[in-house]
């Protein structure tokens, strides 16, 4: 049994941070960072059954299209996709009332997909562009409290990187669904996506602070690794991709990233329309389902 102080309950039984039943979970949810594009999404759907938020965490369950759909907003941060997908897991993989795990066969698999926002590192990923994301490569902590396990390509991709940015500890890497990527990422530049743990200085960005590698964005538009795979460059920058998927990879959930490229740092432009660039990926995304 599971004690209520590692699976904390409300008084009305939802989850802790989410606020959320078993039943407002859809096996299709629509993951998005800012919680005013829970709405953006939303006024696609058919009917909404549900408008719920607690803190940073906004939930509308509707009908698109005839099809039960969930859309959440996660804030930004990895911190906060450890919440999320845990959370998630639980209102579907945990019975509430006994407080244990359902065994295996009753498990459910759910498909979480990111609708975000991401600054690209290469020129020719250009503003207004959509990215789906193959391997995300974390510069945050939270895969040190898990024991993720990466592939042979994943763990040299790792280790390169580390030597090339010179870091105290290795970035993960982790390969998203590509069932999900092939069905919805069609026709999108597909790419590996950096998240990072920082949207200035962690993304190379610098207002009055220096970095402590004036070359860092360099050195990550240079980084290249050869496998038999092909070439692997990182083509993009956000703050949850990597969370997502190694979560997903570790809770048996499957999870694509998907961006809308609003800023490019090889050439210093922001989209002027950033808000068009995420609405044309939400339709596309919504028609794709
Ligand atoms: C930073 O501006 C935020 O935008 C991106 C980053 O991952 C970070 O959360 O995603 P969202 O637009 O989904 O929030
Ligand atoms: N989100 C990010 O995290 N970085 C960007 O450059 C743009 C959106």
């Amino acid at each position: 049994m599971i004690p209520s102080s590692e699976l904390i309950l409300n008084p009305d039984g939802s989850i802790y941070h989410l606020n959320l039943l078993p039943d407002h979970i859809s096996d299709t949810i629509l993951t998005v960072g800012d919680p005013a594009r829970v709405a953006q999404v939303s006024r696609h759907f058919d009917s909404v059954e549900f408008e719920g938020s607690h803190r940073e965490f906004v939930t509308h369950v509707g009908y698109y299209r005839g099809k039960r759909l969930t859309v959440l907003s996660t804030g930004m941060g990895t911190d906060n996709i450890d919440i999320v997908m845990n959370e998630l897991d639980a209102l579907v993989n945990i019975d509430f009332m006994a407080r244990t795990v359902r065994p295996a066969e009753e498990r459910l698999s759910l498909r979480i997909i990111r609708l975000g926002t991401s600054g690209s590192l290469q020129a020719d990923v250009p503003i207004g562009s959509m990215l789906a994301t193959e391997h995300a490569v974390g510069l945050d902590s939270l895969m040190q409290f898990y024991p993720l396990m990466e592939t042979g390509l994943e763990t040299e991709i790792a280790t390169e990187l580390q030597q090339t940015l010179a870091l105290p500890f290795a970035p993960y890497v982790v390969r998203g669904s590509d069932l999900l990527r092939e069905q919805l990422g069609a026709g999108m530049i597909m790419g590996n996506t950096l998240t990072c743990p920082g949207f200035y200085g962690p993304q190379g960005r610098r207002l009055r602070l220096d970095l402590r590698q004036p070359d860092y964005i360099a050195r990550l538009q240079n980084f290249r690794h050869q496998s038999a795979e092909g070439e692997f460059r990182l083509s993009n920058f956000e703050m949850e991709t990597a969370g997502y998927y190694a979560l997903g990879r570790l809770l048996g959930h499957e999870v694509l990233s998907l961006n809308a490229i609003v800023a490019n740092r090889a050439t210093g432009e922001f989209a002027e329309n950033a808000a068009a660039v995420v609405d044309a990926m939400i339709e596309q995304t919504l028609q794709r389902l």
